[in-house]
């Protein structure tokens, strides 16, 4: 019988009966071809390809078990795409640890739902979905300091921060006078003072229905800086064309993004018009030093110091530097040894190496054509999109359109661009399927380790049991330790991971319960001293008009309170400070019957506020397994009618 998972089918299938190969005979590489390859499908696999795979798995096998009890090397840190959230996987197991709601409303935790994730949601609370992209752990020198991870929400310009100690969000940023931040990467060096986030679409200024046309002067979109320690804006770029991804370099002088609307155009047609589009490069000392001298303007009613990068008449500003790369670029990734940023070409099959060291000229002036700084523009292979690094002088590029992922040598790469016959490529391997991200371990830090390679796919088609019309993702896992990259795992994920992070478990340090003064709460501890009340011992009800207040504790298995009397139409907040010390005791606060439902870990304080809108009893019950008498810890909100 076939069995998939161990990929040895009995029946080999070719996904939707057209090739890979077919596709790579139709010549020029057009946006009609990318459009066919997603639609058709890609891949060939032959019986001895399965086999072949088969076998690699089960020497793989060995590598990435990780027993029951034993622990992984890494963490990884997912995107939860348009899902809203950030999930926590141990590599190489690729089990799930842990997720951590951000954008969206999580039931079991509270997120969304409690005065404590409410007050960081902000304003932006009222929107219930979000769109993850890009996780990037917090840098110093050049290295994962572990403090923090950043999130872009493309869906509503927001950016967010988790504090990896507890593992929750902490803040939330909504970008002004932008649509949609895309691109996020952090400063490496010396740390991670600012965020980088590019906002993808072209709007206009003020965006206020006075007109809609893009080629308007005043329509254009931003490059923006945030504040990291703080999480507000820093200050934004205005820019030519749009911004897709970014990352910033080594020096921490230079970020650089990629622009694939060059045209500034409203439809496919129009965006694919131009052969080339580019890089911009930002220098940032050169920013900081017009920000301070006072050198800027404000936007829309915003506050935020705005500089204008933009070309005049040809001319560049002193900002940033334009330079042109093949075709609706996608992914911009420094490499590992901090000497070049690389565009991935997406409608072309190449992808531009951009050498930092030159960047200093390019910015005096001592270029007469800014492409002098792309030391090599390597073919790869159709729909390149993005690149990582072994920290051993090889790149791994994801090819969308090829369902592959292709290992080049960088040296090599820039010595056949200079004239020399040496074939940088060193392996292809089939992916499954139609790759976008790919990371591998550490490569965003000067630790890159070259032992793990994650490949998020976008379609998964028979990889996995059918699960109806929506399929999951694939999340791959590649073992790139030695000369041949091995496929070892495929991991189903649910709406699209765009990308993920790796870091070396030792660089995670996590609290075991909560800190009574943890600023996560805080706020919630100033509004019942307020209220006289000490959380730790007191289980009292405050009523103050049309308010009522209930403080409680919650130790296993019994709420401090099982019983509290309110009025039909009372607004009711619920305040629990779990006083269990033992690690793992977490408990839950559930009132059935009105949308009311939260977590308190040990030695935390949460509170949920909520209409009793019903006359009569209702019960409440602690909602996570916490006790032999789990079930029993309940108690009774006893609503007198109105
Ligand atoms: S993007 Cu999704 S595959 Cu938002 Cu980094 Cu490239
Ligand atoms: Cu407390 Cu279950
Ligand atoms: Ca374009």
């Amino acid at each position: 019988m076939s069995d998939k998972n161990n990929a040895t089918p009995d029946v080999v299938e070719e996904p939707r009966g057209v090739s890979r190969r077919s596709f790579l005979g139709t010549g020029a590489v057009t946006g009609a071809v990318l459009a066919g390859a997603t639609a058709l499908g890609a891949g060939t696999f032959t019986r001895e390809s399965w086999a072949a795979a088969a076998k690699e798995a089960k020497e793989a096998k060995s590598k990435i078990h990780v027993g029951p009890g034993e622990l992984d090397e890494y963490y990884g840190f997912w995107s939860g795409g348009h899902q809203g959230e950030v999930r926590v996987l141990g590599v190489p197991s690729m089990r799930e640890l842990m997720r951590i709601p951000v954008f969206n409303v999580d039931s079991a935790t509270g997120w969304g739902l409690t005065n404590e994730s409410k007050r960081i949601l902000g304003e932006s609370a009222k929107y219930k979905n979000g769109d993850c992209h890009h996780p990037h752990i917090s840098m110093t020198d050049g290295k994962y300091d572990g403090k923090y991870l950043f999130i872009n929400d493309k869906a509503n310009s927001r950016i967010a921060r988790i504090r990896l100690d507890i593992m929750k969000c902490d803040k939330i940023l909504t970008v002004p006078n932008v649509q949609a931040i895309h691109g996020l990467r952090l400063q490496k060096v010396p740390y991670t003072k600012y965020v980088f986030a590019n906002a993808e679409f072209v709007i206009p200024h003020p965006n206020d229905g006075h007109t809609f046309d893009l080629q308007d002067k005043n329509s254009f979109t931003m490059f923006n800086a945030i504040d990291a320690e703080k999480m507000e804006m820093a200050f934004q770029v205005i820019v030519d064309g749009n911004l897709d991804n970014s990352d910033a370099d080594y020096t921490g002088q230079y970020a650089a993004s990629t622009c694939y609307n060059s045209e500034k155009a409203y439809d496919l047609g129009g965006m694919m018009r131009n052969e080339r589009d580019w890089v911009v490069v930002f220098n940032i000392p050169r920013i900081e030093a017009a920000i301070k001298a006072g050198k800027f303007i404000t936007l829309d009613g915003s506050k935020v110091p705005v500089v204008d990068g933009r070309k005049t008449d040809g001319k560049d500003s002193e900002f940033t530097r334009y330079i042109p790369v093949p075709k609706n670029p996608h992914g911009c990734n420094t490499s590992s040894d901090g000497k070049y940023f690389i565009a991935n070409g997406k409608l072309s099959p190449t992808v531009s190496m951009i050498a930092i060291d030159r960047l200093d000229d390019l910015f005096a002036d001592r270029f007469k054509d800014p492409r002098e700084v792309i030391v090599a523009e390597p073919e790869l292979g159709l729909g390149p999109l993005h690149t990582t690094f072994d920290g051993r002088g090889n790149a791994y590029t994801t090819l969308f359109i090829d369902s592959q992922v292709v290992k080049w040598n960088m040296d090599e790469a820039i010595r056949a661009y200079k004239g020399e016959k040496v074939n940088y490529i060193k392996q292809k391997l089939d992916v499954q399927y139609q790759p976008g991200h790919n990371h591998a371990s550490l490569t965003e830090t000067s630790e890159a380790d070259g032992k793990w390679l994650v490949v998020l796919c976008k379609f998964s088609k028979d990889r996995f049991l059918p699960t109806g019309p929506l399929h999951p993702e694939n999340d791959q896992l590649i073992d790139i330790s030695g000369e041949e990259m091995k496929l070892v795992h495929d991991g189903p994920a649910f709406a699209e991971p765009h990308d993920c992070i790796l870091a070396r478990r030792d660089q995670i340090k996590t609290q075991k319960i909560w800190n009574r003064n943890d600023p996560f709460f805080a706020e919630t501890v100033a509004l019942a001293k307020k209220d006289g009340i000490n959380l730790e011992t007191d289980n009292k009800v405050i009523r103050d008009g049309n308010k009522v207040r209930v403080y409680m504790t919650s130790m296993a298995p019994a709420y401090g309170l099982t019983e509290f009397t309110v009025k039909q139409g009372n607004e009711v907040t619920v305040t629990i400070t779990n006083i269990d010390q033992i690690e793992d005791v977490s408990h839950g606060f559930v009132m059935t019957n009105h949308g009311v439902s939260m977590e308190i870990s040990p030695q935390q304080t949460s509170s949920i506020t909520f209409t009793a809108d019903k006359a009569g009893l209702h019960w409440y019950y602690c909602s996570w397994f916490c006790h032999a008498l789990h079930m029993e810890m309940v108690g009774r909100m006893l609503v007198e009618k109105a």
